[in-house]
């Protein structure tokens, strides 16, 4: 085994192999960008790099500085986690070259399976079974009309080069193939500088379905069962589960066997997932073969008790697999959420950002959480925008569905947007419950999943009121308590003044909307009037600054997290963002405001959205930047208008540059 591994890559992942070569008492070593200086990977590893720039391209795509830095180290072996270098043949010759050990399979495995057409050239020679369709070089139009007509409607062109969806055209008729194959031409062309296609019978409504495999140096080969991936946006996976709902014994045994039986056409060492289509009528076509751990690895080792990355440094090292296929069986079931800083309202879109507030479910045997993110930390547009991996593990399907709802609730994010609410919907979804589940799921079940943005309950007003009321509580106690007489009627909390009418008014800004909630001092608590009606309600502060609060008679319990003059309230899952106006505290909202103004990133303006003085909706982009090929949108935090732009179109600012000065307009509640 080895002495130590450095670990070429961030995040989630290089947090999760750090944990296991710590359990193996593996010295780890941590490769790092500008941006990662403090990231949790380089605290958790006994030894860590600067590695370069924030930029993929500039750190932890650097294969040369990467090996430079192992060799320094002293480092035997080398994991490339996923994405990054992980599945880059070239990478793993250097390694061999140097002399350090690639944590997964050799470069022939790797080059064999990254192209699409030559891939399935070799798994259709292997006896794995193909959709069926034309994968060969003969690219003249009326040759592939032929082979169209031959296959049969509906039919999937498909890049030869691609990937992710792009370049891909159904064709539901005849008469419709010209101009589909022309235009899945010109997009390969565009995005792959290859145009070269591929045709298949579409399968319309397939599941995801992939096997783990392993293979070790010992020529032994086996699998460790399948994965439900089907539940995906933008051709990238975000639930996954472990064991598939409705499979069947017999239909495991021939996935797997296919799967194992693809891995040994190539000769295959290391951990590898073969992913398939599985049709309605249980039908299963080879898709493509992912040639390194994979994220939703963490389901397989929860239902078979393993440790993945273990059995992948042991079979590195030159060691067996430490079982064989007869010992591996399945122990309930679990489910993997990916909570991602993204917004599912707007497509599915990055949201950058500080984690101004991260509360995470805590860890038991039901519920594991994978992350490499600290609060505190930003999500930058540098990197994949996944906050963590939500795994449950249950007897059974519906109670780790359960566990899985629970948990989402329980997880706090605030300061970027967050699929959390849209998990806990797709978990919610009685199709979900019903192992009704395919590649379309979520574009199915559209309506049900993205709700339309409600106003602020007269719960989660009462919850912000009281909230700054225990506030000024407190300060009115602080002032009591440094004051030389205590007694005095004007450190009273509970807002009792001579002379003074005992109410206060809140303030709040909830979307477009203005609301004001009148607070009435009471003994031992506060009447609201609230949009529903008034209410009684008193409260408390937890140790760990959660309100205790009753409200009418009703306990409950909710997070406020505050930054400036936005409240967020999290409560049942749910947060909702308000944002306080006090008349009487001017220039609040300049300062609220300021902070998302600014250039997220070095990079361009490369366009100008709004006019000056013109009055624009919260939301509504202002300006475009560009930065590592990725645009991000600056948008208005609040109704308002342009005072100025502070950059011309085609203008390389720097991180943190003012982009733009806004003026918010605060409607004045009526009074
Ligand atoms: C298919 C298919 C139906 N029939 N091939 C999507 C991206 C690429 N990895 C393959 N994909 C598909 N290929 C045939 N012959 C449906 C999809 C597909 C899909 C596959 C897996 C997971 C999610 C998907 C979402 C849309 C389409």
């Amino acid at each position: 085994m080895f002495d130590t591994i450095l670990i070429a890559n961030r995040g989630e992942i290089a947090c999760r192999v750090i944990r296991t070569a710590k359990r193996l008492g593996i010295r780890t070593v941590a490769v790092y960008s500008d941006a990662d200086a403090g990231a949790l990977h380089v605290a958790l590893a006994d030894e860590a790099y600067h590695i370069g720039p924030p930029a993929a391209r500039e750190s932890y795509l650097l294969g040369d500085v990467i090996l430079e830095v192992a060799v320094r180290s002293g480092a035997g072996a080398i994991h490339p986690g996923y994405g990054f270098l992980s599945e880059n043949a070239g990478f793993a010759e250097a390694c061999a070259k140097t002399g350090i050990v690639f944590i997964g399979p050799p470069c022939a495995a790797i080059r064999a399976m990254g192209s699409k057409s030559a891939a399935k050239e070799i798994m259709g020679a292997a006896g794995v079974p193909l959709v069926p369709g034309y994968h060969g070089q003969n690219q003249d139009p009326a040759f592939l009309r032929a082979e169209a007509d031959r296959i049969g409607y509906p039919l999937l062109i498909k890049a030869s080069a691609g990937g992710g969806g792009k370049g891909m055209r159904v064709v539901w008729n005849g008469p419709d193939f010209d101009e589909a194959l022309s235009g899945a031409k010109r997009e390969a062309m565009a995005g792959f500088g290859d145009d070269h296609v591929l045709m298949e019978k579409y399968l319309t409504r397939p599941r995801h379905i992939e096997i783990q495999v392993f293979a070790d140096s010992q020529g032994n080969a086996l699998h460790l069962f399948e994965r439900d991936c089907s539940i995906q946006r933008r051709h990238q996976k975000v639930i996954e589960e472990a064991p598939a709902s409705g499979m069947t014994a017999a239909l495991r045994e021939q996935m797997g066997a296919a799967a194992v039986a693809a891995a040994r056409a190539i000769n295959y060492v290391g951990a590898g997932t073969v992913e398939f289509l599985l049709d309605e009528d249980g039908s299963f076509y080879f898709m493509e073969m992912n040639t390194r751990l994979q994220v939703e690895h963490p389901v397989t080792e929860m239902i078979t008790g393993l440790d993945l990355v273990e059995w992948q440094l042991r079979v590195a090292a030159g060691e067996p697999m430490p079982c064989s296929q007869e010992h591996i069986v399945i122990g309930g079931h679990a489910i993997e959420a990916r909570i991602y800083a993204e917004d599912p309202a707007r497509e599915f879109l990055p949201s950058i950002g500080k984690l101004r507030h991260l509360r995470t479910p805590s860890e038991n045997a039901h519920v594991r959480i994978d992350s490499g993110v600290l609060q505190g930390d930003e999500v930058s547009i540098h990197y994949d925008p996944m906050i963590a991996k939500l795994v449950v593990w249950d007897s059974d399907r519906s109670s780790a569905i359960r566990r899985l709802r629970q948990a989402l609730a329980e997880f706090q994010v605030v300061g970027v947007t967050t699929n959390t609410v849209f998990l806990g919907s797709v978990a919610a979804h009685p199709a979900f419950a019903a192992g009704e589940i395919d590649t379309s799921f979520i574009e199915r079940h559209r309506s049900a999943l993205f709700p339309e943005a409600a106003p602020a309950s007269d719960r989660t007003l009462a919850l912000a009121a009281l909230d700054l009321m225990l506030e000024q509580a407190d300060e009115a106690g602080q002032r009591a308590h440094s004051s030389s007489d205590p007694y005095s009627p004007w450190h009273r909390t509970n807002g009792w003044r001579l002379n003074f009418d005992n109410h206060h008014d809140l303030h709040f800004i909830d979307g477009e909307q203005a609301i004001t909630v009148v607070v009435h001092y009471r003994s031992g608590g506060y009447i609201l009037d609230l949009p529903g009606g008034s209410l009684f309600v008193r409260g408390e502060r937890s140790a760990g600054g959660d309100i205790l609060a009753d409200l009418g008679g009703m306990r409950v319990k909710g997070t406020i997290v505050r930054h400036g003059n936005t409240l967020t309230i999290l409560d049942q899952g749910k947060s909702h963002l308000l944002t306080r106006h006090d008349p009487s505290a001017a220039g609040d909202e300049d300062e609220a405001v300021a902070g998302r103004l600014t250039a997220p990133m070095p990079g361009k303006v490369v366009a100008i959205m709004a006019e000056i003085g013109v009055r624009v909706e919260r939301g509504t982009p202002l300006i475009i930047m560009e930065a590592m090929k990725m645009e991000h949108t600056i948008s208005a935090p609040c109704d308002g208008s342009v005072a100025e732009f502070h950059y011309p179109v085609g203008a390389v600012v720097n991180e943190g540059a003012e982009l733009l000065d806004f003026t918010a307009e605060v409607e004045q509640p009526l009074p």
